[in-house]
Formats: C-alpha cells, sequence, structure tokens
C-alpha cells in the first residue's frame, strides 16, 4: 500500500490548514522548488462502523420479508418467473425492491444461470444493476434445449428459495432454503449453505490462506492495499470452486468426508463446481460454519453455476466464461529486475551491466515513477531520464536482446492554470475529448495521486480510450518501451472527495504523507531472523528504531465521529451507503476516489469502483495493440477484476521484505491461477522494508518457479538486486538455471492456458484430487503437471517438511531434480527434506516428458541453445509430454510448432507437428530417469546408437543417450528404443 494504515493513523495530525513545505523526495524526478505539502487531513473522513462488526446491526433474515414467486414460464433455454415481496418491505439498508424478475439459463452443458434483477429501474432509485457486457464478460446462452447434469428447483415455503443440484449424485450444490432474499436499492442479501467444513477456494484478490475456511469475510472494495491480510486489497474476482471429498461404499453410495492434514489413507474421490457471481458491487461475503452469505451494497443477482465435476473443467469453463488468459510473449519469462529510486537511464544501465558482469540472467529492466517529470505520465524527467539519452540506452539494450517497461500511474496531473510554464499537453488533450471523470455538477473531479492534484478517465466516455491510445503511441515514439505497468488503479486518490476543485493554483503539491526516506520515515525494519544471521548490524537497527520512535507519534486526529445512515426513500446515499461493508479504509471515500464521481453516462463511481483497473487494462491492452500492432500486448496491473486476464498479468505488490509475505505469496499465486491470471509473481525479495540475504537467497529461488519473475523494491530501502550478496549470486543462478530449462515447459502450459483455460502454477489438491489431506497445502505446489515445489519459508532453516503426493500410496513416481533419483519415503505425512540455504528442492513428476533447453543471460539466447530431453519414467515406465513454439511474440502467429512425446514398452516416440516454425537447434541428450536396466542397445530411429553415447548408470537408474546430430523438431517424428 502507499501509506501502509500505521502511518496513516499516524498521519492524520497535522494541521487542517494548507502548508507549505520543502519536497525532500529523494529521487531525482521531483522538483527542487517550494511545494505545498497536503496536510493529512485531506485523506480524513469520520468513520464507518463495518456492519459486520456492529453490535446494533440488525441482521436482514430477522425483518425483512421475501419474495414470493409466480407466472412461472418455461424458456428453450430455462425458465422464467416475478419474485414479489412477500410481507411488508423492511427497507433495512436501503429501500425494497417491490418486484422482480427471475431468469434461469441453462448456458452449456456445464453451466447454469440463476439471475434476479428488478422488474422495473426507477428513474430516482437508479442503480447500476447489470454490468454492461462491454465493461467485462457477460456469459450467454450458447446452445437452446441442452442436457445438464445441473438442476435448478425452488419453491415458495415459506417464501421464494432455490437449490442447484448435481443431478448424478443428488448433491445439492446450492441452496437458500430456509434463507430470505432481500433486494433493496442499496442492499442484495442472499445465502447459501454448504457442508460442515467445506472446501471453497478463489474469492480473490486476497492475503489468506489457500483454502478460505469458515470463519472469513471476503469483501470487495478495490483498496491501495496489497498486503494486509483478510482485507479488502486490489482486485475483485467473485468466483469460487468448492470441492467436496467422499468415500464410496460397496453399494455405490457415497459419503461426503471432512478433509484434514492427517487423515488416514483410504479410497476417496471428490467432486469440484464453481460458482460465479458478477456483480461488481462493494461487498461482503461471508463464510461462517453454516454457508455463504453474499451482501452486495448493489447491483444485481447474476450467478453462474459450473458442474466440473473436477477443478480443470470449472477452471476451464469459468475461463471460458469471463476472457481465457492473455498469451504472453516468450521473453516475458525471462528475469525481471526493478526498483522505486532508480535514478537514471545511466543507472539502469549499470544494473544491467552488473547482471551481465556476475552472468546472472536478466531480460527486463523497469522503472518506478522516477522516471517521471514531476511524476507526470508520458513526460521524461530531463535530469537522468531525458529522450535523447534514453533512446540511445534503449537502442543498446533491445539490441542486447533486453525490454525495458516502465510504470505508467492512472491518475492524471492537472496543471497550474496560474503558472504557464506548468503546462501538460496530455492533460489539455484528454480534457479536451471528455475523457475524465466529472463531479455531479459537471466539473472535473480532482484529486490527489503522485504529481499533485489530478483528474482520472473515465473508461465509460467515448475518448478516454483514444486519448490514452494516443498518450501510449506518442510516448513509444520517444521512449520505445516494450510493456506497460499499470499501478494505482483501485482507483486511489490521497485525498477525500474532490480536494483539488478551487486549489488548482497550489499545484504540484507533495502528497498528504511523507515518502520512504523523508524526514519522518526515515528507519525500515529488516526480515525476521536478521538479528541472528546480521548480529551488529541488527542490534545498530534496533537502536535506530527505537530513538527513531517520535517519528510515530501518536495520531492527534479528533475526528473520532462515526456516520451510521439510514435509507431515504427514493435516495442513494452513496458516500455512506446504510450497509457498511468492512472496507480496510473506512468510508468508502477515503484513499479512493468519491462513489459519487460521475461517468459520461451518469453511472456513478460507486457502481463502477471495481471495475476501474479492469477498464485501464482493457484500454491499455488496445493502447499496445496500437504502439505494437500484431504483438501480444505485455501489461501488468495492480486492480484486476474477472476476466481481467485475457488482458493483463498481475503483481502481488506492495508486500514486505519479512518471511511471512513470502509465504503468502504461493497461495496469493494459486488464487490468481484460479481466478485466470496466470502471468503472476509478486516482488521478489520483498518491497516495504529493508531485506537480507537469507531472506533474498529463498525468495530468489522460489519466485524462478512463478510465472512472473521480477524482483522489486519501494523507496529508499537497501538494494536487493540479486548480485548484491555472494550467495544471492549463486542461488538465483541455480534456480534460474532450471526456470531456463523449463522456459519451453513453461511456454507450453502458457498456450494451453491461453487456448483452453488450463492452469499454470497448481495446487496440490488439483493434480491429486483423490487425496483429502492435501485440500489446504499451500506452502508448496507445482508448476504445470509436472514439476512440484517444496521452498524454505523460514529464516535459519537447512530443511524444509514436504508431502510428496501419491508416493506411498504407490501410484507417483517423484524424482530430486538434482540427483536424479526416485524419493522414497515411509510415510504419507510430512519428509524431512535437506536444504541449506541456496538450496530449493524441485522434483519432477514421474510420467513426465520435458523438452529442455539452456539457461542463457536472455530468453533470446537461450532460444538457441540446445535441446535434451528429460524422460522421467512413471511406475509403468510410461510418460508424456509436449511442446509449442512459434515466434514468440505474435498475436497471431503465422507459424507453429508442436510436438507430442509419447513413452511406453521402452520407446519414446516424438511426432512433430509443422505449421511453419523452424527450430534447428539440435537434439543433444535424450536423458531417462528410472530405467531398471538396459541391454545397452539403444537405438534411434531404429539404428543403434553408438555405445558411447550411451551411459547407464545402474545405481541412480538413469541413462543418458547423446550424439544425434540433428536437429530436435525438424523432421516429422523420431524414436529412441532402449
Ligand atoms: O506505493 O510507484 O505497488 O510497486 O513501487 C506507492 C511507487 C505507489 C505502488 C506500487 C509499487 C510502486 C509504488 N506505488
Amino acid at each position: 500500500m502507499c501509506i501502509p494504515p500505521t502511518w496513516r493513523r499516524v498521519l492524520s495530525g497535522l494541521s487542517l490548514a494548507w502548508v507549505v513545505a520543502q519536497a525532500h523526495t529523494p529521487s531525482a524526478s521531483t522538483t527542487s522548488s517550494a511545494q505545498y505539502t497536503l496536510p493529512a487531513s485531506v485523506n480524513e473522513a469520520p468513520g464507518v462502523i463495518p456492519n459486520i462488526k456492529d453490535p446494533q446491526a440488525v441482521n436482514a433474515q430477522t425483518i425483512c420479508p421475501g419474495y414470493i414467486a409466480s407466472n412461472v414460464q418455461k424458456t428453450n433455454s430455462g425458465l422464467t418467473a416475478s419474485l414479489t415481496l412477500a410481507g411488508e418491505a423492511c427497507n433495512l439498508y436501503g429501500t425494497d425492491v417491490e418486484s422482480l424478475n427471475l431468469t434461469i439459463e441453462y448456458q452449456t452443458t456445464d453451466r447454469l444461470n440463476v439471475a434476479i434483477a428488478p422488474t422495473y429501474i426507477s428513474a430516482a432509485n437508479e442503480t447500476q444493476y447489470f454490468i454492461p457486457p462491454s465493461v467485462a464478460a457477460k456469459p450467454e446462452v450458447e446452445e437452446s434445449n441442452l442436457v445438464s447434469d445441473l438442476e435448478f428447483s425452488w419453491s415458495n415455503d415459506p417464501s421464494f428459495a432455490f437449490e442447484v443440484t448435481r443431478k448424478s449424485t443428488e448433491d445439492v450444490i446450492f441452496s437458500t432454503k430456509g434463507r430470505k432474499l432481500v433486494f433493496e436499492n442499496q442492499f442484495v442479501e442472499f445465502s447459501s449453505a454448504l457442508p460442515e467444513e467445506y472446501n471453497l477456494y478463489g474469492l480473490g484478490e486476497s492475503i489468506h490462506a489457500f483454502r478460505l475456511g469458515n470463519n472469513y469475510t471476503k469483501t470487495y472494495y478495490a483498496a491501495d492495499d496489497g498486503a494486509t491480510v483478510d482485507v479488502n486489497i486490489y482486485g475483485t474476482h467473485p468466483f469460487y470452486l468448492e470441492t467436496r471429498y467422499f468415500t464410496e461404499s460397496d453399494d455405490g453410495n457415497h459419503t461426503l468426508v471432512t478433509a484434514n492434514e492427517t487423515m488416514p489413507d483410504g479410497n476417496y474421490t471428490s467432486q469440484s463446481h464453481g460458482v460465479y457471481s458478477r456483480n461488481a458491487h462493494g461487498q461482503d461475503i461471508l463464510l461462517q460454519a453454516g454457508g455463504i452469505t453474499y451482501r452486495a451494497i448493489g447491483g444485481s443477482i447474476d450467478l453462474y453455476f459450473f458442474a466440473g465435476p473436477t477443478q480443470p473443467k470449472v477452471t476451464t469453463s469459468y475461463l471460458k466464461a469471463v476472457g481465457l488468459p492473455a498469451m504472453q510473449q516468450y521473453w516475458t519469462f525471462g528475469f525481471h529486475q526493478c526498483r522505486w529510486g532508480y535514478k537514471s537511464w545511466q543507472e539502469l544501465e549499470d544494473v544491467v551491466g552488473n547482471y551481465t558482469q556476475f552472468g546472472i540472467p536478466l531480460e527486463t529492466i523497469w522503472t518506478d515513477i522516477d522516471w517521471m517529470l514531476r511524476y507526470r505520465d508520458f513526460e521524461n524527467n530531463p535530469i537522468g531520464f531525458g529522450d535523447a539519452p534514453g533512446q540511445k540506452f534503449l537502442q543498446r539494450l533491445h539490441d542486447g536482446g533486453r525490454h525495458y517497461v516502465p510504470i505508467f500511474d492512472s491518475a492524471i496531473y492537472v496543471p497550474n492554470p496560474t503558472d504557464s510554464s506548468d503546462a501538460y499537453p496530455v492533460f489539455e488533450r484528454g480534457n479536451d475529448t471528455g475523457s475524465f471523470l466529472k463531479n455531479p455538477d459537471g466539473s472535473l473531479y480532482i484529486g490527489d495521486v503522485w504529481p499533485g492534484f489530478t483528474v482520472f478517465p473515465d473508461w465509460l466516455s467515448d475518448g478516454a480510450v483514444p486519448w490514452w491510445t494516443d498518450e501510449m503511441v506518442r510516448y513509444h515514439n520517444i521512449t520505445p518501451f516494450d510493456g506497460a505497468w499499470i499501478d494505482m488503479s483501485e482507483i486511489s486518490s490521497f485525498c477525500v472527495g474532490s480536494c483539488g476543485s478551487g486549489h488548482l493554483d497550489q499545484n504540484p503539491v507533495h502528497p498528504p504523507f511523507a515518502l520512504p526516506g523523508e524526514p519522518s520515515n526515515l528507519v525500515l525494519n529488516y526480515p525476521e531472523g536478521f538479528n541472528k544471521t546480521n548480529a551488529t548490524e541488527a542490534a545498530s537497527a534496533s537502536s535506530a528504531l527505537a530513538s527513531s520512535s517520535s517519528a510515530y507519534p501518536a495520531s492527534t486526529s479528533t475526528d473520532t465521529s462515526i456516520i451510521r445512515t439510514t435509507p431515504t426513500p427514493g435516495i442513494r446515499n452513496v458516500n455512506y451507503p446504510p450497509y457498511a461493508i468492512n472496507n480496510v479504509q473506512g468510508a468508502l471515500d477515503v484513499s479512493a476516489i468519491s462513489p459519487n464521481a460521475t461517468h459520461a453516462d451518469g453511472t456513478l463511481e460507486y457502481e463502477m469502483h471495481n471495475l476501474w483497473g479492469h477498464g485501464i487494462l482493457k484500454a491499455t491492452y488496445t493502447a499496445l495493440s496500437a504502439v505494437f500492432p500484431d504483438l501480444r500486448p505485455f501489461i501488468i496491473g495492480r486492480s484486476t477484476f474477472s476476466g481481467s486476464g485475457a488482458f493483463a498479468g498481475h503483481w502481488g505488490g506492495d508486500n514486505w521484505s519479512n518471511w511471512p509475505s513470502m509465504i503468502f505469496s504461493i497461495p496469493q499465486a494459486l488464487e490468481m491461477s484460479l481466478l485466470g491470471i496466470p502471468m503472476f509473481g509478486v516482488d521478489t525479495c520483498g518491497f516495504a522494508d529493508n531485506t537480507d540475504m537469507e531472506l533474498c537467497n529463498r525468495w530468489m529461488q522460489l519466485s524462478a518457479f512463478f510465472p512472473f519473475y521480477r524482483n522489486h523494491n519501494t523507496l529508499s530501502a537497501i538494494s536487493q538486486e540479486a548480485y548484491r550478496w555472494d550467495s544471492v549470486i549463486d542461488a538465483s543462478k541455480s534456480a534460474m538455471a532450471i526456470r531456463f530449462q523449463l522456459l519451453p515447459y513453461l511456454y507450453t502450459l502458457f498456450y494451453h492456458a491461453h487456448t483452453k483455460g488450463h492452469t499454470v502454477m497448481r495446487a496440490l489438491a488439483w493434480e491429486f484430487p483423490n487425496d483429502p489431506s492435501l485440500a489446504s497445502a499451500d506452502r508448496q505446489f507445482l508448476l504445470g503437471p509436472s514439476i512440484l515445489v517444496i521452498p524454505v519459508l523460514e529464516p535459519s532453516a537447512k530443511s524444509v517438511e514436504g508431502v510428496f503426493p501419491g508416493l506411498t500410496q504407490g501410484q507417483e513416481t517423484w524424482y530430486d531434480w538434482y540427483n536424479h533419483t526416485a524419493v522414497s519415503v515411509s510415510s504419507r505425512a510430512n519428509t524431512t527434506i535437506d536444504a541449506p540455504l541456496g538450496h530449493i528442492p524441485v522434483y519432477v513428476r514421474g510420467g513426465s516428458v520435458l523438452p529442455l533447453q539452456q539457461r542463457a543471460l536472455t530468453t533470446r539466447d537461450a532460444r538457441n541453445t540446445p535441446w535434451d530431453i528429460l524422460v522421467a519414467l512413471d511406475k509403468n515406465g510410461d510418460g508424456d509430454g509436449d511442446l509449442y513454439l512459434d515466434d514468440g511474440i505474435s498475436v497471431q502467429p503465422n507459424a507453429t510448432l508442436t510436438a507430442n512425446l509419447t513413452v511406453h514398452n521402452r520407446r519414446l516416440d516424438a511426432v512433430i507437428n509443422h505449421g511453419g516454425w523452424v527450430d534447428g537447434n539440435v537434439l543433444r541428450n535424450v536423458t531417462i530417469w528410472g530405467i531398471e536396466n538396459t541391454d545397452n542397445k539403444v537405438k534411434f530411429n531404429g539404428h543403434h546408437v553408438h555405445q558411447g553415447n550411451v551411459q547407464f548408470d545402474k545405481i541412480k537408474k538413469t541413462l543418458v543417450v547423446s550424439g544425434f546430430n540433428t536437429s530436435a523438431w525438424a523432421g516429422d517424428r523420431w524414436t529412441l528404443e532402449w
């Protein structure tokens, strides 16, 4: 987050007057002239008591009447009915809507839609009941009169309720029975029973355990907070996966079982389904022992049930409905280095040079807001980031096969009208095209972000996307960047309301808080364990912290007022809705633009808030498609919505340089996987505070197995590039060696994600669906089906505890990546694995055939290295794998190549489908793990391989065959027999 909650409280003590101060920003990009510093009070608002924490809160179920269904009509794809209020309106957190339409659609064989929306939307009470399909994909009926395993049923006893049942098993997957439907203009509540100790996943974005549990409220209100456990953070993805485990008796009856880590081996099965609630409004979703309750402050009920019955099927269907993940360019899987505080092109070039000098791969160098002139998008700071030197640097960088990605902020500076030297044409062009959000009175909505007072693009206006596109094209003409990093898109503002209105003559202003490194914010913490590994430094750091305690005075804010509102008929209170969601920022207009900011078509930000970040990603996708016709846009965005993965990747931002942040990166990545944003990774080595050698060592290794691999750091924290410590150099190189070998595999996984909705990073529970002991496992993970990673996640450790799924049940074989031998363990429970610093345990699943290439300093060079084929045999001596190749950049590649590799009966068959893509790199080795014996009569394409090219290791059970003297993918097929 920009302003950690503690600072937020602390800073609220400043005077209410506008104050003039020197800008202290240690960044070269800041003006050195006197500048107004906004008082912290600009971001203060009366508090609210979240309803779920309010002892006075009334539970709608106790007083609201529910609805009665009538006029039920069958349709080609389902049914329609009318719902009428079953009694006197309760008007608890809004005005009850008298009459609703119910629409049931069987949209595909495995997707059922249950929609409930007001019959008549009154002008006075208008709210955005429906998300326009142009804003976020709306799944539609794809076939009529189809046969589905899902069944919708309903009753009016005592009031309208419905159930969704899986016909084949008679399992009720969603039931509102006994729970009333509440539908008011500012409050929509419905609820379903769930099995005891249910296994629910998803409902991102959150920092939370992978399995969500039944004591958790997921709040959606996109917030400038990326790291706080269990609160609303950047993204809104109201989709969950539920998995139910069963035992089967001889008569075919299945009995639900409660999953836990220590349960005995047994004969289990599982079934999974998915539920997507297409509502973008602020909301709380309560996971409690009895079930799940949705409470939104507007919108309609628009539920999509996905039948599964497996996780991969659910995920595929969900992603086909909301948007399959974008295909990424090959180079984006290289290693990325970023930090807040790089001051010049020269410094970037030095960092790149250092990576080369230490032999560590580096693909992309990034800049944070430091590149901008006074934090203004699309204007380079001539000090350090001049246009011409930038062009020369980028030419050299590109020649070396490397890339450059700058940050773009979501807010646009409004120039000081009284200062002609402050002109900012980017603003003028956007304003002229009506591209910015307005106040209800039609004036510009002016908030405050890095550059000072700012406006915010209105993605519902006709002008905004063309304007944004034009600015990107213009900027790229000056500074040929390769991708876009989109920040602050929640959308954030550092003040409450249109605080800049009438104050533009004070622009630029300094934010109402101290940046890291500014006087009242000088001392940064070190990770846990630092006191052991760095005793001397730790002692001085902690005494500095102690003596600096006055830098963090207790809050002196006197605004302790609390606002509780009650509904006014016919009027919505959008800034203080009667139902207060559990927003981490308190009131809805704190640290975000106000809910009454108004879009071109009259829609309020109240309705769109959680969609703003999705809007800028779509706009940026359009913009980059114009900047780079035919190239896959590379975008990493902060705030996302269901379906954003079709346009962008995402980073787990503003985490901390501490061990818990590293631990949470795994469940967060698995969640993003499930939600269709496979291009995900977190700020490696940690963002806020200082990192240390040990944490950075472990983290550089862990992130090497995440699809998006970027080291990023906050302003003023100690440097944390991989070459800063000897041990981190070695650890990074060894983990990157594996990553680079696996690049073709990772790329192929992305191809399957993009074309079929497969996942890339995978939870153990997904790959081993019949083992309920894995339902919560989130300290280890798989990359695709074949690679298992068991990282060390705590300081001072020399070993790690891990499980090897399916091994003791005799179903799976796991091979140690480093010593090539099969793991043997005696118990299904945790095994202690040796993992000294610099070693990340990685295993290959038996049954995998992996085409590998080699580490190089860039992916461009890696793509020119020889191929090795790794065969890890399963218990039957079989295996398979595949490969997808193309130019690695084009949206519609005109040349592709696929290969299927199968092993059976001591024979590997490679079948190659040529779609015009040529890869001339040689086949160097084929390595087979888990081979019991060989008569050394190895044949390649039917011809004996020379003895000297065959190495069999009886003890390790490995066979290495070399000397092929042919390119791996040139012909139509080849075979190897042993
Ligand atoms: O917190 O641009 O998450 O990655 O370094 C302030 C400065 C704003 C938030 C992003 C972070 C970035 C920082 N930004």
